[in-house]
């Protein structure tokens, strides 16, 4: 039987969530950055930082590209786990819809892979990366509801009340 997760919306921090695993929208090198990124790695702590050094070491030399991602422990935060993904960053010259779509999916499979069953996201390229807060939120919105997954509950943690809105525009346009 195929399920689908169950998509809730809040606004907040997500290093503050409680998850079986919270997403991480990183960049390739996997190693940290501003944003979403670096607040996980500040609260995840050293543990987070060297299992991510150890990816690179190991499986993933060039780091992990755009569309994919890939878990590991969660530190310090109040989760089992981080899925990190690394979304498309937006440009007007060519349709990357099809990476940031599949930077959600690639979140769902390896969630199944954990046997996690509630999941954290952010808003995955709508910062740093620039895409188009509307379109992401649809995209976000739309490839979390209709991906087949184990997956029960997949909160979306938007940072600020103006993301939440147009998230939540996104949820009702889907529903009908
Ligand atoms: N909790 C929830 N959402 C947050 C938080 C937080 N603590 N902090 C920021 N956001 P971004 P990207 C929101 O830039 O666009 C990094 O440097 C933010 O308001 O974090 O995928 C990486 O290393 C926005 O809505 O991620 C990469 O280099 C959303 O999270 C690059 O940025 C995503 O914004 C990735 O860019």
């Amino acid at each position: 039987m195929s399920n689908h997760a169950s998509v809730t919306l809040t606004i907040g921090d997500i290093t503050q969530q409680r998850a079986d695993a919270i997403v991480n929208a990183a960049n390739s090198s996997l190693l940290g950055g501003g944003g979403v990124d670096g607040a996980i790695h500040r609260a995840g702590g050293p543990e987070l930082l060297e299992a991510c050094r150890r990816l690179r070491a190991t499986s993933l030399p060039d780091g992990l590209p755009p569309g994919q991602a890939v878990a590991t422990t969660a530190g310090r935060l109040n989760a089992q786990w981080v899925i990190h993904t690394v979304g498309p960053m937006w440009t007007p010259t060519e349709d990357r819809t099809h990476l940031l779509m599949s930077s959600y999916r690639e979140c769902l499979r390896v969630a199944d892979e954990l046997a996690a069953t509630t999941i954290a996201l952010p808003a995955v390229s709508a910062g740093a990366y620039g895409w188009p807060l509307a379109d992401a939120a649809r995209i976000a919105i739309t490839t979390v509801s209709t991906t087949p997954t184990q997956v029960a509950e997949a909160m979306f943690v938007l940072h600020d009340e103006y993301t939440f809105r147009i998230f939540e525009r996104a949820l009702i346009e889907l529903r009908g």
